[in-house]
């Protein structure tokens, strides 16, 4: 198997709405770094400028300060990281972004002379700085197909006949067949496939395609009015167009394993009915069709559209760059940020273990390293149930592992999906469409996989959260005492598992309630968890540990919805499905 080259290029910024451009570099060019894992730009966040901000944490006068931060290390442009603030933007989403501050980071694209890391070190100095890092390039988690005409999907179903030419094991699979006699997905399951964009009219995938029914196609008009101009099928977030065209054929192989279109008579099968939202954040950089490449940024915008856009899961088969000289000692900020904006929105995000063979217990990569609660980390098995390794070399490992950092095991070797169609490096060029398949491996596959049974545990329990579902996915594995030094599970994905498991759940205790001066609801009790919510009446509140003190949370809450002498309902509800018995609450 041949990897995926991906040419590194220092791209110029594309001119476009919010982009400030500034001349002139103040500081000396220095020694010339050239690291394969980071852009010529740097992310900042600024700090929330005090007395300037409105009730919503907003304000103007933080864009006059992002150019005067710009202009003081000679940077050529900045540019916000979100773009799009458009008036169908829900309230609540309007607040996860506020509230992780995402839109007070900016794209600062650096002179390639510079010494970044002076730049930075320049940044974390300014006082109006909260952070400032590198723009990190990401790659997608996969390896070249082995071989597009053999169709056989051993991970739904293992019937013990060879895979690619290697003896497999009966039953080391995920059950997917018994699994859709519960539930084949349905179509409310939106799942985000952050990645290199969908062949989205692929005859195996079009029908599962999300369509946003507000916007008109190619209009150059945002006419749903969501902050994003002709997302129809989703959205491009590094070319800010609709244009979700795969340029390396790495989300379309995602898509097809979640969701190509069942019992169609057409290909494979995905494991799902949900619908697949294609959101591009990886761009071309040249004419070859390998110079392809993501960032940080664009990575951390494609997170953002996935929430506004409501997905309900996020696929990122997608990782870092790993160097050890690299790979940075603090953790990239600016896509935490962005991960949590989908955990406070409630999305389970599948996260990739890497291909290089490394533990995730001592490697850092990201985004699986945050470790939210609304993540889930998976490691690629294969037709026999082991590690994924070569063709009879069980020494040499391929699939990243951790006992504490990465959950799972998912089919990740030879796994059968689709091609996207055209020139691009895991594109199929054949005008026959039986050529429109291959087999693939990597951690990428093993996610999708995930993100696939996640669809379906969505459908069969609407009100799972994330924690649930992983719960779910964990509990439910088909232990294997090959797999259990490798994942905190100790074994591999179980779809029929993951559906008809019973979970115990310890219900949070609420034993008091207190309001405070502009609305700030304090909670005392017992077993609460962190990402807990409040329902008061009908209404539902993000909380947050006081001082990190699990034992009290703090929510923000309109004080109108507690009438003067009037007694409202307040319930805590923890993201495992445990809620504690209503307290009646008289103001
Ligand atoms: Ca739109
Ligand atoms: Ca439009
Ligand atoms: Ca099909």
């Amino acid at each position: 198997m041949r990897k995926i080259a991906i040419t590194v290029l220092i791209f110029t910024l594309v001119g476009g709405s919010g982009i400030s451009t500034f001349s002139g570099a103040r500081l000396a060019a220095a020694s010339v770094r050239k690291a394969p894992t980071r852009s010529a730009e740097v992310i900042v966040k600024l700090k929330m400028a005090s007395g300037a901000l409105t009730e919503e944490g907003r304000l103007i006068t933080v864009n006059r300060t992002a150019e005067g931060v710009a202009v003081s290390v000679g940077a050529h442009s900045s540019e916000p990281l979100i773009r799009q603030a458009g008036p169908a933007l829900k309230a609540q989403i309007a607040e996860i972004i506020s509230r992780r501050g995402l839109d007070r980071v900016y794209v600062m694209k650096i002179d390639p002379s510079a010494d970044i890391d002076a730049v930075i070190a320049e940044l974390n100095r300014n006082e109006s700085v909260e952070y400032a890092e590198p723009n990190y390039l990401v790659k997608p988690g996969t390896d070249i197909p082995s071989d597009p005409r053999f169709r056989f999907q051993w991970g739904l179903r293992n019937l013990g006949l060879a895979v690619d030419g290697y003896g497999a094991t009966l039953d080391a699979d995920i059950k997917a067949l018994d699994a859709w006699d519960i539930t084949t997905g349905i179509r409310d399951i939106i799942v985000a496939v952050t990645d290199t964009g969908v062949d989205i009219t692929h005859p195996d995938l079009a029908e599962n395609i999300f369509k946003n029914p507000g916007e008109v196609a190619g209009n150059g008009r945002d006419d749903d009015g969501n902050g994003y101009v002709d997302d129809v099928n989703g959205y491009n977030v590094a070319g800010q167009n609709g244009d979700v065209s795969d340029v390396l054929g790495h989300g379309t192989q995602m898509a097809g394993i979640i969701s190509a279109v069942m019992s169609n008579g057409v290909g494979i099968s995905g494991i799902s009915r949900a619908r697949i939202l294609p959101v591009k954040f990886f761009r071309k950089t040249g004419p070859d069709p390998t110079d392809v490449e993501g960032t940080v940024a664009d990575a951390a915008r494609a997170i953002v559209y996935a929430v506004s856009a409501g997905a309900t899961i996020i696929n990122a088969s997608w990782e870092t760059f790993l160097d050890s000289n690299q790979v940075p000692a603090e953790s990239i900020r600016s896509l935490s940020d962005a991960v949590h904006a989908a955990e406070d929105a409630d999305i389970l995000m599948v996260c990739i273990a890497g291909n290089e063979g490394l533990d995730n217990d001592t490697v850092k990569l990201y985004p699986g390293h945050y470790q939210l609660s609304n993540q889930i980390v998976v490691a690629a098995s294969d037709y026999n149930d082991e590690i994924w390794h070569p063709p009879f070399n069980l020494s040499v490992i391929k699939s990243g592992y951790g006992l504490r950092t990465v959950q799972l095991f998912a089919p990740g070797v030879s796994v059968d999906t689709i091609m996207a169609r055209g020139n691009c490096p895991l594109c199929s060029a054949s005008a026959d469409p039986n050529d429109w398949y291959a087999l693939i491996s990597g951690t990428s596959a093993s996610a999708a996989f995930t993100s696939g049974v996640a669809a379906l545990i969505k459908s069969a329990y609407p009100e799972a959260t994330p924690p649930v579902i992983k719960r779910r996915l964990i509990e439910s594995v088909d232990v294997r005492d090959q797999l259990k030094p490798f994942v905190s599970s100790g074994g591999r994905l179980n779809a029929l598992g993951a559906l008809t498991i019973q979970l115990t759940v310890a219900p949070p205790i609420l034993n008091k309630v207190k309001l405070k001066g502009g609305g700030k609801l304090q909670l005392v009790g017992d077993a609460f968890q962190r990402g807990a919510v409040v329902l008061v009446g009908e209404e539902r509140f993000l909380t947050r540990p006081k001082n990190g003190d699990l034992s009290v949370l703090v929510a923000n809450v309109p004080e109108d919805l507690f009438p003067s002498g009037g007694a409202v309902s307040v319930t805590v509800r923890n993201p495992d499905g445990g809620a504690s018995q209503p307290k009646m609450f008289t103001r």
